[in-house]
């Protein structure tokens, strides 16, 4: 039987990994996997995630589009930050994107040791609950959270891919996992009221930069599935 686990923050992902063969998903719906998945809708052929702002400097002036920021602030010497929206088709089709976030890069740098890594978000969640139910591997669901802390936004999409996942036959006796699905359980009654207490909602805000809250929230805006090849994401599903 396939499990399931999930990790809130990055400290505890070394704790979690107690299973040999598993894929990993990247969690980070304010916004860094919510916008890598917008990038391959709209016809990016490959991400490459940087946890540091300076590994971007060996791409910049090779044809590469740079997407970065550090606390929603846009780095100097990017093409542009890190709203979904920003990743349009009249600018990334056929493009090659580096990206650098303040959390989202650095979970896939912790990742990065497994076996398989994929991103995950509200808008390729059927996707992937598709993608990773035909493998035959176990799931972990790691949570970016906010700076080594635990998230609301990104418990909650833990919640709901578990829950999918159970109804295709894994199975959990991982408490994060259950107590991921009982928050989805609370939230998805209205979702975007539920979101308005989290703190990175409230951080966004006051940066100017919340409207991608609904965007964030919406089911299968992609059909994508961002895999990790070497060094670089690409779509699973083309
Ligand atoms: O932390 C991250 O990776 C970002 O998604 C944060 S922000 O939403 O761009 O501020």
């Amino acid at each position: 039987m396939r499990s399931i686990e999930t990790c809130f923050a990055p400290p505890l992902f070394p704790h979690i990994l107690t299973k040999e063969n598993f894929s990993v998903v990247i969690v980070d719906i304010l916004r860094a996997t919510t916008a890598m998945c917008t990038a391959f809708e709209m016809g990016a052929t490959e991400i490459i995630p940087v946890a540091e702002i300076e590994e971007t400097i060996k791409f910049r002036n090779k044809g590469y589009l740079i997407a970065g920021e550090r606390d929603g602030i846009v780095i100097d010497g990017a093409d542009f930050g890190n709203s979904p929206f920003n990743f349009t088709r009249e600018k990334v089709n056929g493009k090659k994107i580096v990206i650098t976030t303040t959390n989202g890069t650095q979970t896939i740098k912790a990742a990065h040791i497994s076996n398989t890594v994929v991103l995950g978000a509200f808008s390729n969640i059927s996707y992937l609950t598709d993608w990773l139910a035909k493998r035959d591997q176990n799931v972990v669901i790691f949570c970016s959270g906010w700076k080594n802390k635990f998230n609301l936004e990104d418990s909650l999409l833990a919640g709901s891919l578990a829950q999918r996942l159970l109804k295709m036959g894994f199975e959990s006796d991982c408490d994060s996992t259950k107590g991921a699905i009982d928050l989805w359980d609370i939230a998805k009654v209205d979702v975007l009221a539920y979101i308005q207490k989290a703190s990175h909602r409230k951080r966004l805000q006051r940066l100017g930069l919340d409207d991608v809250l609904e965007y964030c929230f919406t089911l299968d805006t992609t059909s994508v599935v961002p895999l990790l090849r070497n060094d670089a994401f690409i779509d699973a599903m083309k």
